[in-house]
Parts: structure tokens; sequence; C-alpha cells
């Protein structure tokens, strides 16, 4: 039934090289990130920067790292783009923000610390070098008479001819809100309102990274509030200056998908990158020498029942290198079947299901022979509710283990994309959910798949698994990079 084809050049995953570190996510050669900031498209090319500190695997003296990609799917590391300014309004650091094509000048719009203020800086060399705006902080404070809980992270758009700036904040005592600002030349700007307020108990006190966006026929507004550590998406009406929401969800209930930012491409597609944090311990990323990666390129929707839909851009199909396929099979309950290939820790898997009777079916990836470690990956019928569990994913008491869950609406079929990156696994279900999640397996044999069902027996209508290419030329990186993580 396996029809493996391994093409001439295909790589090898050399179990010695099985550390932690993604080979097809992007994170630096080094030390820590955090949140992608300034995603912008130019000259055709893909712009990503993202909060970083060069001085190690922690979050401190925070500048702005660049990388820049063709295709979304290679990336080039370029020299640094933003460090904080001693003296300056961001002295203690560079925070969030984003960039916009001012009339052909590249510019961010960013926050400076502490106080917090929004700052400017524009780029000549194609956005290589960054020239702090003199005239900074261009917004000195948050608005008289607020009494708010922040003041960062500007999401900047232009319409009729008018810039508008939503910024993160929150009032002491009702919740988060957004900001609205509007200048005409991105120097000078007017306050107008908050163009949305939540609820302190149910949305929290401080919403970070706002990004604010037409999708379809409606507005999306994404926060990430404090102390929700998860990112919601917001789907309603607006009217110039008031957003209402009439839909709201999580986007990623993975635990470690947080702070993402959205851009417009030249194709008009609404493409999403989020940060995925660790979920081991700090000494274990001082060990590695790195900290925080980038997750894939999302393609954004607005799916027919009114919520968010998410799915990996095509463009990631470049790094499929080997392929084995299965199709046809019954998934009893019971013992998982393991299947012979592929074994590996970099794999995209596309799997087909029918429920059949089960209660409960799935996949299991990183699962030792003995299953001793083991990550699943499956639907439960019962609560109606993608799954990742990776409560045995390691044998590693001080990583993050649980089960993490997001409603699945589904009919009888299942279809899961899978793509396992060592420690980042990002599952997307029926094209329109995803639960990302970081892995930190122990074993070098931690490399099986295996299908499972539980309260009665499913179909695999199909499964593609493809061994995937790193995106990083071979030795490129080794001297920057460390070890083991
Ligand atoms: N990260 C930045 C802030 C933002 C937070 C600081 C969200 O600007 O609010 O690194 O992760």
């Amino acid at each position: 039934m396996n029809q493996s084809t391994r093409g001439a050049g295909d790589p090898i995953v050399d179990p010695a090289q099985a550390t932690h570190r993604p080979q097809y996510h992007f994170l630096p050669p080094a030390n820590w990130m955090n949140d992608p900031n300034g995603l912008i498209q130019w000259q055709g090319k893909y712009h990503l920067f993202y909060q970083y500190n060069p001085n190690g695997p922690f979050h401190g003296t925070i500048h702005w790292g660049h990388t820049v990609s063709y295709d979304l799917v290679h990336w080039t590391d370029l020299p640094i783009a933003m460090a904080p300014s001693p003296g300056g309004p961001d002295k203690d650091g560079c925070f969030s923000g984003c960039a916009v094509n001012n009339h052909g000048v590249a510019t961010f719009m960013y926050t400076g610390v502490h106080p917090e203020t929004q700052c400017l800086a524009t780029s000549e060399d194609g956005l290589i070098t960054w020239q702090k705006h003199p005239g900074n902080p261009v917004i000195a404070a948050p608005p008289p008479g607020l009494d708010t809980t922040g003041f960062r992270d500007p999401f900047v758009w232009q319409d009729g001819g008018i810039w508008y700036a939503a910024v993160g904040s929150g009032i002491k005592g009702v919740g988060g809100t957004v900001l609205l600002y509007q200048s005409a030349d991105l120097v000078h700007w007017d306050y107008l309102n908050p163009i949305c307020t939540g609820r302190l108990e149910e949305t929290g006190s401080m919403w970070e990274c706002p990004n604010f966006f037409p999708l379809g026929d409606k507005h999306v507004l994404l926060i990430s509030p404090i102390p929700l550590r998860k990112t919601l998406f917001l789907i309603g009406a607006y009217d110039g200056r008031l957003f209402t929401p009439e839909t709201q969800g999580i986007i990623d209930n993975g635990g470690c998908f947080y702070a993402p930012q959205t851009m417009l491409d030249d194709t008009g597609r609404r493409l999403m990158w989020g940060w995925l944090w660790e979920r081991s311990s700090k000494a274990a990323s001082c060990a590695a020498g790195w900290a925080g990666i980038m997750s894939l390129p999302r393609l954004l929707s607005i799916l027919p029942d009114g919520t968010l839909g998410q799915q990996p851009v095509p463009e990631l199909t470049a790094l499929r290198g080997a392929h084995h396929h299965y199709s046809n099979l019954v998934v009893a309950p019971g013992a998982p079947a393991i299947l012979p290939d592929p074994t590996g820790v970099c794999l995209e898997i596309v799997a087909n299901f029918e429920r059949g009777d089960a209660l409960a079916f799935g996949i299991q990836v990183c699962r030792s022979p003995d299953g001793e470690e083991q990550t699943s990956i499956y639907f439960d019928g019962e609560t109606g509710d993608l799954v990742v569990d990776t409560s045995r994913a390691s044998t590693d008491a001080t990583v993050a283990r649980e089960v993490r869950r997001t409603p699945l609406p589904s009919d009888q079929t299942l279809k899961l994309r899978i793509f396992l990156d060592r420690s980042a696994l990002e599952v997307f279900a029926n094209d329109r959910v995803c639960l990302a999640s970081r892995i930190y397996p122990t074993r070098a044999d931690s490399r099986g798949l295996a299908l499972f069902a539980r309260g009665g027996a499913a179909r695999l209508s199909s499964l593609d698994a493809w061994e995937m290419h790193s995106i990083w030329p071979v030795g490129e990186r080794s001297a920057l990079s460390v070890t083991q993580g």
C-alpha cells in the first residue's frame, strides 16, 4: 500500500541532527525573537521584521530584526533594522509596529519605551537602513483624560488619502481597547476615539498588537489581550470611526501563538504570521542560545459561518521532498497502527479521514516505537473538537505537556494538514482552524507515525506525507547556530 517515492537529491534527515531547532520555520540565527513587525511587500519581495534581542535568548534590549523572502518560504537574513537610540524615546526598546509605503517612502510606525510613545522611521535604500524621525515621538502620550493600561503597537492604514493608526491600549477598570488616530502625513496625529472596547472580565485589561483590516465585506480586528495569552479575532462592521463586532473567536488555541501581524500582498491576499513562543524553560533557551520562532504564513478568509478561516499559503508545497502515500485503510479501535513510512521530525502530512462509528480518531507524530513519547492529533467526536495532545510528547518534565482543543464544525469527514518541524507543530483542520504547538521529545527514536481510533472504527481515505526540505542552504547558518535546542 505504501507507494514511497524518494526523489534524487531529496534530503535524508540525519538523526544525529535531530534537535529542537526548526528547519523550515523562520527564526533568527541565534538569540531571542518575538512578535512579527513591519510586514510589507516591497518591490515584489516579502520583508519580515521582528522583535529581536541580539544580546541573548531572552526578552530585553529590543531591536527590530530583518529578513526577506521572494517566495514566502526561503528567507535571507538582513542586518538589524532598528536599535534603541540612547537618550531617545526608544532608549529602552523598539517595541512592535508596522510598515507602510508613504508615496514611495518605506516608513515604520512603532512604539518607543519608556514611557510608551509612538515613533517613526524611514528608509531610502530599499529597507536596509532606517533613519528615525527627528520629531520622535510623533504621539507622545495617550489621549488626555483616558486612564490607560498601555499604549503601544500601532497598526497603520490609508483610506481616502488619510492615514489611520490603531494603537493597542486599555482603559483601567473597563477593559482592553484600540485607540483610533488620523493624520494627513504620518507625522501629525489627531486622536479620534476608541474604535472598539472590550469588557475587562471577558477580554482582559490591555489589547496588544491590534491589526484592523477589511476582509470580504467585513472588517476584522485581531487583538492579543493581556492576560489571556492568546489572540482573538473579532469580525464585524466598521463605519469609519467605530467597529461593531458580530462574531469573535480564538485565532489559535494551541498555547504558543501570539501577537500576529497581517499584510496585504500584491495579489490581494491577507497573510498572517504569529510568534510561536517556547514552551520549554528559560534555562533550556539559554542552553540552546535561541528562543522563539515565527509561524508559517497563513492565508486568511471569512468563512461562510462568519468566522475567520486560516490556511497555510500554497507556496509551502515547494518544500515537499520524498513522498509517501497510503489509501483506504480501516483504523480499528485499540492499539495504534504504526505506519512503516515515513519516520521523521520534519514532515508535512495531509490525512483525510471518514469518521465511521469512531468516537475519536486521528494520528500520532513523533512517536517512539514503544509509545513512551507521542503527540496525538485527533478529532474528538464527543465534544466536536480538534485536539492536539502533547501530554506524552516528551519525557522532559520541564516542558509544557497538555491537551489543547478548538471547536471544529465537521460532518463525517476530517482533513488534517500537519506541519511538523522538530519542536514546531502546526495543525490545520478542514481548511478552517489551526492549532500550533511546541513539542520537545527527548528520544532520538521519537520519529514514528501511527493511526488510532477509539470507541469504533474510522477510515483513512488517504494519507500523503512528505519529508520536508530545510529552508537553509546546508551549512549556511552553522557558524551562528547552536547545537542543542
Ligand atoms: N511585544 C512587544 C510589545 C507588544 C508585545 C514587546 C506583544 O510591543 O505589546 O516586545 O508580545
